[in-house]
């Protein structure tokens, strides 16, 4: 199978975290979302331009990080059942994932992209409610985590494939504060081999985005 997916890109990390965790290996396929000629290319693809993407040999297209979570889940028994237990326990993991993407991911995103941009340019309108989102995310995982190695306990669940990469950002672009539950669980998430790999990948060409910006 091929993944086509973005080193740096938050949703790919949370799809990489879950295909190293379940052991899966993979025919990668970089997707340089800043140049305009290869997002038309990857468009003729997959026409919503997304990345993370798993094209399975069959030709047969996984689209979304939450969905290839699950494939990978289904198809390797390798590694921790990242949606593990009964019907309850697997709904309370999706809420997780949701949270963690719509209201973590998203919000750090903006705050990402703004940055980018020249100061005049930036929204900051956009900017104010990203970092409220992330306030209310982070003192709702700083109370859940203080009791808990993971987000939904001792099991290490796809909820926290989809924490550990808008965690690694918001470092820089929205500090943890005082949160300290939180700041422990993310040095956790950082430690785990499965985000060392995506970080050994992804470290570098950040380091050059940041060196042109
Ligand atoms: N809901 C999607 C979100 C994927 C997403 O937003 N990916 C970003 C990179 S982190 C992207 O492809 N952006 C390019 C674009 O929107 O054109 C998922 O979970 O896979």
């Amino acid at each position: 199978m091929k993944l086509y997916y973005l080193p740096i890109s938050t949703y790919s990390q949370k799809a990489l975290i879950a295909l190293n965790e379940k052991e899966l290996s993979f025919e990668p396929e970089i997707v340089a979302l800043g140049n305009e000629e290869a997002r038309q290319k990857y468009r003729d693809i997959y026409p919503i331009g997304k990345v993370p993407l798993l094209v399975l040999d069959n030709g047969h297209m996984i689209p979304e990080s939450t969905i290839i979570v699950e494939y990978a889940n289904q198809v390797s028994d390798k590694g921790p059942d990242l949606i593990p237990g009964d019907a309850d326990n697997r709904r309370q993991v999706r809420f997780r994932d949701r949270m963690m993407d719509l209201y973590l991911n998203d919000s750090v995103s903006s705050l990402f992209f703004e940055s980018r941009k020249p100061q005049a340019e930036q929204n900051q309108n956009l900017i104010d409610k990203s970092r409220e989102k992330i306030d209310v995310m982070f003192g709702y995982m700083d109370s859940e985590l203080a009791e808990r190695t993971w987000l939904m306990g001792d099991d290490f669940t796809m909820a926290d494939c989809a924490a550990a990469a808008p965690l690694f950002y918001a470092q820089e672009l929205h500090p943890f504060g005082d949160k300290s539950n939180l700041a422990h669980y993310a040095r956790r998430l950082f430690e785990r081999p499965s985000y060392q790999s995506v970080l050994a990948e992804a470290l570098p060409m950040l380091e050059k985005m940041r060196a042109q910006h």
